[in-house]
């Protein structure tokens, strides 16, 4: 560590500054709207009078918070109400009366969005939809579960396991996110490139436009070209379209044979040439490659109890693969002849293939809790980039230069899918408009010029709706906003978000 970032650190210490970070202290904040209405009593009791069970509605400031504050604990609004409907008649009949009244809401899942998108910025209502968690129910024949949006994505899993059956997506937030807020974010993680994009796998939604018409696109049927395709606008969208309260979606079978290796790399293009023969060698199998610098491993063995190091020598690089199938002594061959392979022409310095699942989860572990561990050392400034495969690393070596040690930055994620994360981090510091002007726009321009794309997977939300342009032409935004103001004309949903003011 630097004298800059060990001054820094007394300096905060001192104020007693330490995780006080919020996205007003970064000070670009969109104005509030004076358009919409600050709710009155009258609204909550109208609100009571559907609702019915009191606990559906929160008003009071200690229940309000935590609806308020976003996972990072980087963006936080000022609502002083959620409402959490038990029913799709009651998400109707909420939207249907703030659009009359011009209330502005934010749809939330389980809060664990990465860019500010499921937390007002100033004081919208929070619809929430913990209260929408049934399975509703399972075909065994053609693996269509239909589930209420706000069943959480490992309940989902613990569902349909002991039918044989599993979700076709996999991510860190699993414990807390809903599928409908996986659904609104087009969530990519660890399982993408073995399963696809949500946008392939959801074959049905019903959601809730702004004037509170049910929209009904709940198919379970895997072909249906019959007109435009609806129920993709709300993939992705981050709930300025609708308001996302079932969903039909396909599971594939759960695989019998499960692999997990551990590579150590000295170069990003050893990497990128074992991802080659993984692909090559392994196909069908092969379901999650990720990779992780050595900053990351030092960062999870830090923050983590129970994580070693995983090797003897330390190198720049780390590769997490594993491959999913049927059957253990084909994969077992496969994977053997994999591991001769990258082994005999040296494209790795070491690697260890997991023995048991304790093994494999600890495996993971490395990779899974690296966004957590940055959330415990400080304001983390967070970057979700699709890039060419010649310029994905090429980013970080860039960012580390132009830092020079007044941060630190860590390179990982999903390397199969040519989707970068690159953090850059400020230990025991709050978010400074000082540190962001140093990362951005340099890192969207950067992105922009070599054809990647600004969000991944994590969405546009609230911390990139200005700088959309990056990753999308003028026409492009214009039809955006077209449709938004034809399925939303007063603009009561997630408004600030997605789309530039
Ligand atoms: P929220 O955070 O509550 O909301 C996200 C957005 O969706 C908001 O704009 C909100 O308004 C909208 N929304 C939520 N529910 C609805 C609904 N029913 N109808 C309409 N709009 C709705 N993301 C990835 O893509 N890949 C990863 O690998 C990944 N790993 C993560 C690991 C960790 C540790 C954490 C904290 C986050 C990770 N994320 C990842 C980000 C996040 O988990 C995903 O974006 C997730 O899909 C958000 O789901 P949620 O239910 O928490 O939604
Ligand atoms: C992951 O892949 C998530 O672990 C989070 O998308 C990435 O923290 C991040 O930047
Ligand atoms: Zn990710």
């Amino acid at each position: 560590m630097n004298k800059t970032i060990i001054n820094r650190l007394l300096v905060n210490r001192n104020n007693n500054h330490l995780f006080k970070r919020t996205y007003s202290s970064v000070g670009n904040k969109i104005p509030r709207d004076p358009k919409y209405a600050v709710i009155n009593s009258k609204d909550i009791d109208y609100f009571r009078s559907i609702l019915k069970d009191p606990n559906q509605i929160l008003t009071d400031k200690d229940d309000v918070d935590p609806f308020n504050c976003d996972w990072m604990k980087k963006f936080k609004g000022n609502s002083q109400l959620v409402v959490k409907p038990k029913t799709t008649e009651q998400v109707s009949k909420i939207l249907s009366y703030c659009n009359e009244k011009k209330i502005a809401v934010v749809p939330q899942g389980g809060n664990t969005g990465l860019v500010g998108g499921s937390v007002p910025v100033h004081d919208e209502i929070i619809l929430s939809l913990a209260n929408m968690s049934k399975v509703e129910s399972f075909d065994p024949i053609t693996g269509v579960v239909t589930v209420q949006a706000g069943c959480i994505l490992e309940n989902i899993e613990n569902y349909l396991v002991p039918l044989g059956y599993t979700v076709p997506i996999d991510l860190g937030a699993k414990g807390s996110c809903q599928i409908g807020g996986n659904a609104s974010t087009n969530a990519g993680g660890i399982r993408l490139l073995r399963y696809g994009s949500l946008h392939g796998s959801i074959l049905g939604v019903e959601a809730v436009l702004a004037d509170g018409t049910v929209l009904d696109c709940l198919s379970t049927l895997r072909k249906d070209n019959t007109g435009y395709d609806l129920k993709q606008l709300f993939i992705g969208s981050e709930g300025t379209l609708g308001v996302i309260t079932k969903l039909s979606f396909i599971t594939p079978p759960k695989p019998t044979s499960v692999n997990v290796a551990l590579f150590s790399c000295h170069s990003f293009d050893r990497v990128q040439q074992v991802l080659i023969r993984a692909k090559k060698q392994l196909g069908d199998i092969l379901s999650a490659f990720e990779f992780m610098d050595r900053p990351c491993i030092d960062l999870v063995l830090k923050h983590q109890a129970g994580t070693r190091e995983p090797f003897d020598d330390s190198t720049p690089f780390y590769v997490l693969m594993e491959t999913s199938g049927f059957n253990e002594v084909h994969d077992g061959e496969k994977l053997s002849s994999f591991l001769e392979s990258i082994m005999g022409d040296e494209l790795i310095v070491d690697g260890s293939v997991a023995t048991d699942s304790k093994n494999m989860t600890s495996f993971w572990k490395l990779r899974e809790t690296i966004t957590e561990s940055l959330g415990k050392e400080g304001a983390t400034y967070k970057y979700d980039l699709s890039l060419p495969i010649d310029q994905f690393y090429q980013l970080v070596a860039v960012m580390r230069e132009k830092l020079d040690g007044k941060a630190l930055v860590y390179g990982f994620g999903h390397v199969g899918d040519g989707n970068l994360h690159l953090n850059i981090s400020t230990p025991n510091q709050s978010y400074s408009k000082d540190m962001l002007d140093m990362i951005e726009p340099f890192v969207y321009e950067y992105t922009s010029k070599h054809r990647g794309s600004i969000s991944a997977e994590h969405g546009i939300g609230a911390m990139k709706s200005q700088h959309l342009h990056f990753s999308k032409s003028d026409p492009a935004i214009h039809l955006m906003k077209s449709i938004k103001h034809a399925m939303d004309p007063n603009n009561i949903l997630n408004p600030y978000k997605v789309l530039p003011q």
